[in-house]
């Protein structure tokens, strides 16, 4: 290898050039003389980072012109508030968005490097649990994309989700050290912290114009560091910012003052305040009542709030004028607490009257509810919220009050109303309640696909929804096809490329062309091409992860998402189980052959998830060591699902399993990244797979099992399980068998507990849906029969996949919600 200055295109700057050449003196540059590593010595984690850090360069130029054109144009800024960002891998998606995937591949070819290698070095942030953080991440996409001025604010956790290892078929935790090599994405800015109180108590005083004020002597306070990542939009100048925060100690802050007490106590608070972003809480569901939780999101939402007020500070803005400078989006109620502290910061700081500070806080807020299950929904203790945030229990009681007025007003005597709508709940020990918190602050409340919005205005916020109809919309979800199609399916980008050119990466609707070649024989065959060359992949990562092989000929049935029991994977365990029952009475082998992949986390604290995957790995020991039986079924469960395996999974799937019980899934987004890469979807009516059977076509989707309507009359009718079971003899054998020891090496007892809960109480009614599951599933491998018609019908699942782009998703938040437009970014020379 060996490198001289007549190898740089001459005209190119060294830090922001795009060629081959020159990015191969960036990588030496940044190898030698930031990192201190000589070229002979290098390992690939020292090679990864010089790339990065070249790239970022790249990144870096062009968010400078972003900031630049924003501040002169004074423009209005989303700021998306969340809790978890699931960003993925940056190396390939920074140099797909800035177009110098080939130029990187050769500079790095030149140096003796293989790209794949360099790619495989990176260590994802898995800053997030699963769908809710990957969506932020998907909108920032978007954002940058659309060229919308826009910032995610997060928190920088230092160990993100934990990885998850498989040992003798149970899940293990193992803490994600992602941080480990350092983070060549980002940049700290500790000249931007801002400090953060907590505790203590409030005192009133009269300030010089003898009006009643507020102050809150605090009893600790923590600094928040901004670490700083660059979101770049596809081919266009526009370069956003993920900002996330990390606590520090604050050296600053007198503890003698607030007689906290001797050095050593001081050293022990600074344990206690760095242990604020430490780690990422791993449920799907809220735990109840952590106050580490709560002081989560109040650190990360002051943080931003302060920074959002020091950026309308710093170009001049009055205060009165924040909703037109931020619209400011709370994804899902973690970050509600937003609303207590923009009112503390305009009453208490800025000194503004109550009524004019509530109208800018209603104008700057938009909600997002992700969920309807009731257990999910965010409360916390009167009392641990008092002792945490004294100051903001006064304030949330203020805006109650005055919220109850108008309830009051508008349904006089209807004190059952306003017990149901109060913020602070009563009952149950009080609590606050803080989806009626985000309601009452907002002036937008929206859900994630159409039914779910329904459901909300229908059920949880159906009192709210009937105060105020005109704040209520639906906007479904969208992923991003740059990484979900663009980079995670190159072969298939490649071919629709071919014949409908590039524009669909950012306009997926354009996708609709290849509809017609549906019907060429020659496009189904090279699109089955595709798709063999995609299974083949993922059948070697199965392998080298499970060992178990897959034959890439066979039926993929894949189902991944986090381990819950509303997803019902044991359902589809049930389907696997009554088909090894058949094969082994002979039965049942004229079908197609199949292979069943599934991945996915439980959260660590779940006992009936972690038992699911044990069952499944458990099933899948039997299945795939049976000679009987291993010609025509496999099981492999892969693990440690995130975004760098999800990338190997989509593309390769042809049924995608989406068979949550009718009305607990929000939206999911899992549906639309298989239905995107050519699955067809097996599927419930629930959250978004009803807008995509409608896209697609019926024909094209395999639907199954109760409505949510029918969901509801059933419950309220008393739904008895055991009926089920005792009119069904293969369900009744299906069942039996999970506790017949012949899973469980003779051990009864392991899978009773999921079993009893079946036939207690079926609370996910998987018995109702085990038939026509059943059904459905035989029409999938009648239809996978014909490999021609299925690929005619995947081919028509993606042509008809336009909609569920987050493009489309953030064009229709900007309209109706942010009230904000593109702002496009002149890229500068060089
Ligand atoms: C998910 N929620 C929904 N929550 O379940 C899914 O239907 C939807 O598509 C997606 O949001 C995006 O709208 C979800 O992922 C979480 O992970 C939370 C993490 C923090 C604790 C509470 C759950």
């Amino acid at each position: 290898m060996t490198l001289c200055d007549a190898d740089i295109t001459p005209t190119e700057d060294p830090r922001t050039g795009l060629h081959a050449p020159t990015l191969r003196r960036a990588i030496v540059d940044h190898l030698t003389y930031e990192q201190g590593v000589l070229p002979a010595f290098a390992t690939t984690t020292d090679w990864y980072m010089a790339l990065a850090h070249a790239v970022r360069d790249r990144l870096l130029h062009r968010w400078a012109r972003t900031v630049e054109t924003y501040v002169a144009r004074d423009v209005k800024v989303v700021a998306y508030l969340s809790a978890e960002f699931l960003p993925g891998p940056h190396l390939g998606n920074n140099l797909a968005q800035l177009g110098i995937e080939e130029a990187a591949r050769q500079a790095v070819t030149e140096l003796g490097l293989d790209l794949a290698a360099l790619l495989e070095q990176e260590e994802e942030p898995g800053l997030g649990n699963g769908g809710l953080g990957r969506l932020a991440s998907c909108f920032l996409d978007s954002l940058a994309t659309l060229e919308v001025p826009a910032i995610g604010y997060g928190i920088r956790y230092e160990f993100g989700l934990f990885d998850q290892e498989i040992r003798d078929g149970w899940q293990v935790e193992v803490t994600d050290k992602w941080l480990r090599d350092g983070n060549p994405w980002e940049i700290a800015r500790p000249q931007l912290s801002c400090p953060v109180s907590f505790g203590g108590r409030t005192e009133s005083y009269a300030d010089d114009q003898k009006r009643y004020r507020v102050r809150w002597v605090p009893e600790r306070v923590v600094n928040g560091i901004p670490y700083d990542t660059p979101i770049a939009g596809y081919r266009v100048g526009t370069c956003n910012t993920l900002r996330l925060w990390r606590a520090e100690a604050c050296e600053s802050f007198d503890f003698q003052a607030f007689n906290v007490g001797d050095y050593y106590r001081a050293v022990d608070e600074k344990i206690v305040s760095e242990t604020l972003t430490k780690v990422l809480y791993p449920n799907d569901e809220p735990e109840i009542g952590k106050r580490l939780r709560l002081a989560q999101q109040y650190f990360f939402v002051a943080c931003s709030l302060r920074d959002m007020l020091r950026i309308l500070d710093l170009t001049g803005v009055p205060v009165e004028r924040f909703p037109e400078q931020f619209a400011v989006q709370l994804n899902d109620t973690h970050p509600s607490i937003a609303v207590a502290e923009l009112m503390r910061l305009l009453v208490d700081e800025r000194l503004l009257a109550w009524e004019p500070a509530w109208e800018i806080t209603q104008r700057t807020f938009g909600y997002t509810n992700h969920t309807l299950l009731p257990e999910a929904l965010e409360t916390w203790p009167l009392s641990l919220f008092g002792s945490v945030l004294p100051r903001h229990l006064e304030i949330v009681r203020e805006i109650d009050r005055r919220f109850l007025e108008v309830v009051r007003a508008r349904h006089p005597g209807d004190t059952a109303r306003a017990a149901r709508m109060s913020i602070v709940d009563e009952e149950a020990g009080k609590r606050i309640r803080m989806a009626h918190l985000a309601c009452v602050g907002s002036h937008a409340v929206n859900g994630v696909s159409a039914l779910h919005s329904d459901l909300v205005r229908q059920s949880v916020l159906r009192d709210f929804a009937e105060l105020w109809p005109e704040r209520f919309s639906n906007k479904t979800n969208g992923v991003t096809p740059r990484r979900f199609l663009a980079q995670a399916n190159p072969e298939l980008s490649a071919l629709l490329t071919d014949h409908v050119g590039g524009g669909w990466v950012t306009a997926l609707d354009e996708l609709h062309r290849i509809e017609p070649l549906a019907d060429d024989a020659v496009f189904r065959r090279r699109w089955r091409d595709v798709k063999r060359r995609t299974k083949e992949r993922l059948a070697a990562h199965v392998a080298a992860t499970t060992g178990v092989t897959i034959d890439p000929e066979w039926l993929f049935d894949v189902q991944v998402k986090r381990i819950h029991e509303y997803k019902r994977q044991h359902l589809n365990v049930l389907h696997i189980v009554s088909c090894y029952r058949r094969l082994k009475q002979g039965r049942g082998r004229d079908v197609p052959p199949r292979a069943f992949v599934f991945a996915g986390k439980a959260a660590p604290g779940y006992v009936m998830a972690k038992l699911i995957i044990k069952l499944i790995n458990a099933v899948a020991a039997v299945v795939n060591a049976d000679p009987d039986v291993n010609q025509h079924l496999k099981v492999a469960f892969i693990p440690n699902f995130g975004m760098k395996n999800a990338h190997l999974v989509y593309p390769a799937a042809d049924l995608s399993e989406q068979i949550s019980l009718a009305g607990k899934e929000a939206s999911g987004t899992g549906n639309m990244k298989f239905a995107m890469n050519g699955a067809l979807t097996i599927g419930t009516l629930d959250g978004a797979n009803v807008e995509i059977r409608d896209a697609v076509g019926a024909e094209n989707f395999f639907l199954f099992g109760l409505t949510a309507d029918e969901v509801r009359v059933a419950k309220a009718r008393g739904y008895r399980p055991e009926e089920v079971y005792r009119s069904d003899a293969e369900l009744q054998d299906t069942v039996d068998f999970l506790t017949s020891g012949f899973l469980s090496g003779g051990d009864r007892d392991l899978f009773r507990p999921l079993v009893a809960s079946l036939l207690d109480r079926d609370e996910y009614m998987l018995l109702a849906d085990y038939r026509s599951y059943l059904e459905c599933q035989a029409a999938v491998s009648r239809r996978y029969a014909d490999a021609d018609d299925w690929a005619r019908r995947s081919i028509l699942n993606v042509a008809r996949i336009g909609k569920f782009s987050s493009d489309r998703a953030i064009r229709e938040y900007c309209a109706d919600i942010w009230e904000t437009a593109p702002v496009p970014v002149t890229p500068a020379a060089g």
